[in-house]
This record gives structure tokens, sequence and C-alpha cells, in this order.
């Protein structure tokens, strides 16, 4: 077992996580006259001892793209803070939103391996799909930092009297983290990446790109269906309450969501994200969130080594992605068939995940996945240095490009509603 993967969370203290850095960062100039930092920076594939602090610092130009080849993040893991949970919400059955725990689930095992839920039972009467058109950016998070800034503002934050109000330096989905986690690695979908810097907090919200929008609205009515599994799967499995039993019988309403708020830091980056949790364990004496929280999947049943190479390769590196960044340990999967038969039940540790695929050819890393995500904020840094919720820098990154970008003032893309904007500058209230 490689160590390094057991310790993802912890802090390391040995080695500097910075040796061995290759900068990916691109110039669309030639590296020229340049400084001592700058020809370090630039020269490919050279190795150098960054000194720790900021990564880009103020006499460096603006770089103008990034590279998403992998074997420029193939360094050391760079160190990942074990993510805490500074707090919770809940969107009910209508999308509203309360600072509280309502809607979280209670994982209950099925009584045999192979359970014979039925995922399409429901989907013609007992389903209430969430419009996926209406686009709530990053407004649920952002009710939720207003309704909880006194946590944030830590002892941290006021011993440096940062003049980072909030006391993080990116605020964002989880879902969008790891996206950035799974791009040297995606060769089919792009994406589009909105960023706006308040208070020295840098936000960063999705905008569909055109070609999702296309695939949205011209979903099949077997596409259609096939996703409304994976919550049947939920409903099958969870209860309201830590005593009681699943209601197979009841509504599948995709509003409902029940989401964690975690902070914790990647290099040098504080993070603050939300990500929706499906359930937590229904031990009471499970330890605490994030820990006893537990993913759920669904996925076609395995049959052939070329399928599953392919699960190896591509939903375990999506399933890794997005549980290792809120700390969830677990991924309890529904194996079905293509009638949407639940035919075995499994459970995936996500500290197992890494020694399971280590055998495929071909296959991701995670330390490529997090220092690929490091170096996009770092470089998002460098570029979106201007304090104002007008403006908007977005992202833009296609299969086989570089991340590139372009700037924006008073645009569709600014995303930071008013009423976060008055309460944000406001002096933070003091605490009762
Ligand atoms: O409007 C949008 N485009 C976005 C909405 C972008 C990002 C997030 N959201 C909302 C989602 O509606 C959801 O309430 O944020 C919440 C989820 O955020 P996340 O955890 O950062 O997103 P992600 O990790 O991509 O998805 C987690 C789960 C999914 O589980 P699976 O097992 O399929 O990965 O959130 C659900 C889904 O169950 N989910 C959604 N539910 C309704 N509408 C959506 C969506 N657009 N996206 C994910
Ligand atoms: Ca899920």
């Amino acid at each position: 077992m490689d160590q390094r993967h057991h310790s993802h969370h912890r802090p390391q203290h040995s080695n500097n996580h910075h040796d061995n850095y290759q900068s990916s960062f691109k110039r669309d100039m030639d590296d020229s006259g340049g400084g001592n930092f700058q020809h370090k920076r630039f020269r490919p594939g050279h190795k150098h001892h960054q000194p720790t602090g900021p990564s880009t610092p103020p006499s460096s130009p603006p770089t103008q793209s990034l590279s998403v080849q992998r074997q420029l993040y193939e360094r050391d893991f760079p160190l990942y803070k074990q993510p805490v949970e500074v707090g919770h919400f809940s969107l009910d059955s209508e999308r509203r939103f309360f600072n509280d725990a309502r809607q979280l689930r209670y994982y209950v095992e099925p009584e045999k391996s192979c359970p014979n839920f039925n995922l399409r039972d429901g989907y013609r009467g007992r389903f209430v799909k969430r419009d996926d058109g209406v686009k709530e950016k990053l407004d649920h998070i952002l009710r939720w930092i207003l309704a909880n800034r006194s946590k944030l503002q830590s002892k941290e934050t006021a011993a440096s009297s940062s003049p980072c109000a909030l006391g993080v330096d990116i605020v964002t989905w989880r879902g969008h983290l790891t996206k950035l986690l799974t791009t040297p690695y995606e060769t089919r979908e792009g994406w589009l990446l909105a960023v706006t810097r308040v208070g020295g907090t840098l936000y960063i919200s999705e905008v569909e790109t055109e070609a999702a929008r296309q695939d949205r609205e011209n979903r099949t009515e077997r596409h259609e269906e096939m996703m409304y599994w994976g919550y049947k799967f939920e409903q099958y499995t969870c209860a309201d309450d830590a005593r009681s039993l699943p209601d197979p019988g009841g509504v599948v309403n995709t509003n409902e969501a029940f989401c964690t708020v975690v902070q914790t830091r990647l290099a040098e980056h504080r993070l603050l994200f939300s990500g929706e949790v499906d359930c937590r364990d229904k031990d009471p004496q499970a330890p605490s969130p994030p820990a006893c929280y537990i993913e759920l999947k669904t996925s076609l049943e395995i049959s052939t080594p070329k399928q599953r190479s392919n699960f190896h390769r591509f939903k375990l590196l999506k399933w890794w992605a997005q549980s290792f960044l809120p700390g969830v340990p677990r991924i309890v999967a529904g194996f079905r068939d293509h009638d949407g038969v639940v035919v075995s039940v499994e459970t995936y540790h996500i500290s197992k995940i890494s020694q399971l695929i280590k055998n495929e050819t071909n296959c991701w890393k995670p330390t490529v996945c997090m220092n690929f995500c490091c170096e996009f904020l770092s470089f998002v840094k460098s570029i979106v240095t201007e304090d104002n919720p007008r403006d908007v820098h977005l992202f833009s990154w296609e299969p086989h490009r570089e991340v590139t970008y372009s700037i924006y003032r008073d645009s569709q893309y600014s995303f930071l509603p008013d009423w976060y904007i008055r309460e944000i500058h406001h002096p933070h209230p003091p605490q009762t």
C-alpha cells in the first residue's frame, strides 16, 4: 500500500510539499529577461525548491493558460488537510433553504446481498423532478455563509488580522472541485468556471457549457429514466431517522437535499465548499461528520474483464474524487442490470480505492488530480486580482486543450447576488 495515500488527509510535516515542483503555467510570450523566479518557473520540466509562501509573487506577470498534461502533475501528493464539517443545510421538497439537518437520512443495509430492488418502480407516478434549467449558482452556500459567519471567523483569521473577510480563499461547490480533480483524465466534457473575488475570497461558480445544455435538452427518454434510478436506490436504502425503515412506496423528490459544508486546505489554498450527502451511518456511536457519511451510487453490473477495467479507470475516478474531497469515507454501490434491477450491493472504502486500481494499465493517479486542482487554484489567484463583485473571469477548458480565460464586467456571467454583497460588506455582527 502506498503510504502517501493512507495519509491523504494528514498534514505532511516531513518534507516540503512544494519540493519537486514542476510548473505547468505557460505564458503566451517568450520567457526573456525574466527574473530568477520566472526563469525557473517556465523552464519545462525543471525542478526547483520553491520557498513556502504564495506561489505567485506580485512581481510575476500573470500567465495566460494552464496545461492539463498529466505528467506535469506527477509529484508528491500535496497537503490536503482532513476536511472539517463547519455546518450543513437542507433544501426541502420546494427547494427552500433551512440552516439545519432536517433532510439528513440514515443508511439501512439491505436485508440480502442480492436485494432485488426494482429501480424503475415509481418513475411514472411517484417522481417529482427538480427543474435543472434553474441555475442556483452558489446561492445556497451564500445563504449558509450569511447565517453562519461567526463560525468562519476562526481564531486563525482573527490572530493574523487577515484582510480576507471570511478567512477562506475559495468558496465553491464540491461538484466543481470534483470536475477540476478529474480534468487531467477527462476526454469528453469540457467546463466553464466563473470566478469573482470579493473581500479577498474567490468565489467559483460553474456556467453550463453549450454542449452540456444541448445534452440536457436532448436527453432520450431512456436516459431521463436512468437518471431516476440513482435516486430510487437512495429511497430503498435510506430512512428518515435512525430507528425507522426505508419507504420504497413514497415519492422520490429530487428537490430535497442535505448538504455538508466543509473547511479544509489544499497546500496554501483555504477551501470552503459544500456537497450533497446522501445519508449517514445510523449508529449513534459512529464517528462525527463527515466520517459517518455514506455516498450512494448505482452502476451497471460488471460481467467482463473489459467492463471491470473501464469501471476502475473511469467510474472509480469520479467516485473517488467526489467523496475524497469532503472526507466521506465510504461508498455503497448498487449494481443493476439493464432493466434497473439491483443484483448486488458493494461497499468501497475511499482509502482503499487507489490500491484497488493499482494493477490497471493506463490508470489515473490521485496525486495528479490533487496537484492539478492545486495548480489551477494558484493560476486563478494569480489572474483574478481585482476585488469586485461586478467582474467575472471565465475560465474555460475543453478536452485536449489548455485552460484559458476571458474577462467580463456587469455581464450575464455575474453570479454574486446583491443581497449577498450588501450583507457581506457589513461589519460582522457581534456574537451572542
Ligand atoms: O444548478 C447547478 N448546475 C448545480 C447545482 C451545480 C452544482 C450543484 N448544484 C446543486 C445540486 O442541485 C445539489 O443540491 O448542489 C447540490 C450538489 O452539489 P455537489 O454535491 O457539489 O454536486 P455533485 O457532487 O456533482 O453531486 C452530488 C449529488 C449527486 O449525486 P451523484 O451520486 O449522482 O453524484 O447531488 C445531486 C446528485 O444526487 N445533484 C443534483 N441534484 C439535482 N440537480 C444535481 C442537480 N443539478 N447535481 C447533482
Ligand atoms: Ca449519490
